[in-house]
């Protein structure tokens, strides 16, 4: 299974390993991928998108699912 979600706020690769690395707290996640280029994340494994859209406000970006 894969999620996507829009990231807003990102402008460097910093902020992308952070993003990264938010996501890849949350319980469930397998694999994540960002790009900062379509300012998107690609997330693989079960977890919840709350968890994951507060996760990535906690370290300072916005997370929005896209469906
Ligand atoms: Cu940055």
């Amino acid at each position: 299974m894969q999620t996507k979600y829009k990231i807003s706020g990102m402008t460097c690769k910093h902020c992308v390993m952070r993003v990264e690395k938010a996501i890849n707290s949350i319980d469930g996640v397998d694999k994540v991928k960002v790009s900062l280029a379509k300012g998107m994340a690609k997330v693989k494994g079960e977890h919840s998108s709350q968890e994951l859209i507060e996760a990535v406000q906690a370290a300072g970006y916005k997370a929005e699912k896209i469906d």
